[in-house]
């Protein structure tokens, strides 16, 4: 029988290739005083909105969409992007693929480069030969031009203007996302991305555009959101980490009561198509689904705030302002964020500080390394 996303946890991926490292006695027992655990609550920031720019500029947002972003927490936008922007990231994308190629092949790690595969292919060769791959190819972080392009876009950066005011910054956590099938990996538990940053993100709205870069589906692993569930302006409770990954994930029990949604009712499978994105705030529970279909579903996710409040990454990373007011001229300074980097082959850890914040209720390879090395620094994008 044909496996299908609908009504199924993203924990049911192979067994076979779960390892749990299980530390005996280390289920946290002071839970309620970790740093993630707060009474804030921000109602108004994430359900208001705001005043409108006094122009009509290109790529702005309808009233209709608009309202849906503070009423729904998330608005689904087809047909937005330029495609050739979106080749642009590709191209770029493909030129990553082949670097890690020739990288993993001259470190004896690949049998063959798998040079005939394109570009929603190739990754997932390499990852069957070395496993790990596109772990390696997340961490790397790199940003390059065509990526600046889309970030900085006239069109988004209006869009943002709607959202957030017209001094604008990109948000210093920012992903390319490369989910080849079936790989734990890269399914993200259900979570609300400030589970994910300090708390002094709980009251900055940071709305993501997440943008696939093919026609994003159920099959191949869009993302599912929770409508309503940024309506009470809180972060609820996560736990520690999802099997073999370092993702935090949403306590099913408990959040719900706090956030006021229903997990199965208020869940909305929000399949994109190319040129489409999908928008949504940084309190909204979301997830996405295991990649069951043969090809890679590549995306890429790009926040914005507004460059006069705090990032909430702990401040080992600030972001980059993309507008300001005072300065009409301003010219974006890439130069913190366009570092020349080399993929790290022999490093597959993500340990984050985000594993010191919520109860650590499963241990693996990733919290271990928090433990051993205390570590404060997230080991990508830095
Ligand atoms: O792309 C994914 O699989 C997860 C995306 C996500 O959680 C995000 O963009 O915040
Ligand atoms: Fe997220």
């Amino acid at each position: 029988m044909e496996q299908t996303n609908s009504g199924i946890h993203v924990g049911s991926i192979t067994p076979s290739k779960v390892t749990f490292i299980m530390l005996e006695g280390e289920v946290d027992t002071s839970q309620m005083n970790l740093p993630g655990f707060t009474d804030e609550a921000y109602p108004d920031i994430f359900n208001t909105i705001p005043p409108q720019p006094s122009e009509k500029k290109p790529g702005q947002l309808t009233p209709k969409q608009l309202e849906q972003f503070f009423d729904k927490g998330y608005v689904l936008i087809k047909d937005y992007l330029n495609v050739e922007e979106l080749n642009a990231c590709k191209d770029a994308i493909d030129v990553m693929v082949d670097d890690l190629a020739e990288q993993l092949f001259e470190e004896k790690k690949i049998k063959r480069k798998y040079r005939e595969f394109g570009f929603y292919q190739r990754l997932a060769r390499l990852e069957e030969d070395c496993p790990g791959a596109c772990v390696m190819l997340h961490k790397l972080g790199k940003l390059p031009k065509a990526f600046r392009d889309l970030w900085s876009n006239e069109k988004l950066l209006n869009m943002m203007e709607q959202l957030i005011g017209p001094n604008i910054a990109g948000h210093p956590v920012w992903n390319l996302r490369p989910k080849v099938p079936q790989n734990e990996a890269t399914t993200v538990p259900w979570h609300q991305d400030c589970g994910y940053l300090d708390s002094d993100s709980y009251s900055v709205l940071q709305p993501t555009a997440w943008i696939p870069l093919l026609d994003a589906t159920e099959k191949n692993g869009c993302l599912q959101v929770i409508r309503n569930s940024h309506k009470s302006g809180k972060v609820a409770k996560h736990n520690c980490c999802w099997g073999t990954t370092h993702y935090v994930m949403l306590d099913e029990e408990e959040s719900p009561k706090i956030l006021g949604c229903d997990l199965k009712k208020d869940r909305v499978t929000c399949e994109v198509p190319f040129g489409g994105l999908l928008l949504f705030n940084n309190l909204v529970v979301h997830r996405s689904l295991n990649n069951l279909s043969d090809t890679i579903r590549w995306s890429l996710d790009l926040r914005w705030q507004t460059h006069e409040k705090l990032y909430g990454f702990y401040d080992l990373k600030f972001g980059i302002p993309m507008r300001k007011t005072a300065d009409p001229l301003y010219q974006i300074d890439w130069s913190e964020f366009n570092v020349s980097k080399k993929y790290d082959t022999s490093n597959l850890l993500m340990p984050g500080p985000w594993m010191n914040k919520w109860p650590i209720t499963h241990h693996n390879q990733h919290t271990k390394e928090i433990i051993k090395a205390g570590v404060t620094r997230p080991t990508w994008h830095n």
